[in-house]
């Protein structure tokens, strides 16, 4: 992505994710804002965007964080939500494990607690370790927790899968969480 669809992504990220009252948009239940009311709203605030560049955002962004309605009117976020839309995801299997990547700072109070959704409304969790490691970093020195989905799911917690495979439930108690060793950074 160049720095421009980049500093778009980062907008559309906040507007859509978290605060689309900073320019007086409104999302409906399931997080949706038309393309038209998006453009409008944002240009009232100085932010010039144009459907062609929206478009082009939401098919080369690099973790497909948004998705247009069929109709090609609507877009939304499709996780990473702090405020409350339902994205009407059905509960699924999970993988046997799933990984989460933080930073080593957060482990104390995580292995008192567990994760925690802190702010957002799922626990984000992923499939690979090399994704887990990319996400710690944004927070420090990274580590990775490695997480006995498949258990959790047996005794009865719900997991569920983004558009964007990113998988989310509400909180990973302490007994489900192992730490990896940090070495495992190495690997190619
Ligand atoms: C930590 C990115 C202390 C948690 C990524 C994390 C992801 C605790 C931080 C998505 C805790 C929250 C979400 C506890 C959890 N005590 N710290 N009990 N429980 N934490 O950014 O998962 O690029 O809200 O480990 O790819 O890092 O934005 O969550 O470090 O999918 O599209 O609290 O954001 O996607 O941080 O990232 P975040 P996250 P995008």
């Amino acid at each position: 992505m160049d720095q421009q669809s980049k500093a778009v992504s980062k907008f559309l990220s906040y507007i859509l994710r978290h605060r689309p009252d900073t320019i007086d948009l409104e999302l409906n239940s399931g997080g949706w804002a038309t393309l038209s009311d998006l453009i409008q709203c944002a240009a009232k605030y100085d932010r010039f965007l144009s459907e062609e560049m929206i478009r082009k955002i939401v098919l080369s962004n690099d973790k497909q964080r948004f998705r247009l309605s069929e109709d090609g009117q609507y877009i939304r976020a499709n996780q990473g939500h702090s405020i409350p839309v339902d994205l009407d995801l059905l509960p699924l299997i999970p993988p046997a494990v799933l990984f989460h990547g933080t930073a080593t700072r957060f482990l104390e109070s995580i292995m008192a607690s567990g994760l925690l959704p802190s702010g957002r409304q799922h626990v984000h969790l992923s499939v690979s370790y090399e994704t887990a490691i990319t996400v710690g970093r944004r927070h420090g020195s990274p580590i990775v927790l490695e997480i006995h989905a498949q258990k959790m799911h047996g005794n009865g917690h719900l997991f569920y899968c983004s558009e964007n495979d990113v998988w989310l439930t509400n909180h990973v108690p302490t007994q489900y969480l192992v730490e990896l060793a940090q070495n495992q950074d190495q690997r190619q």
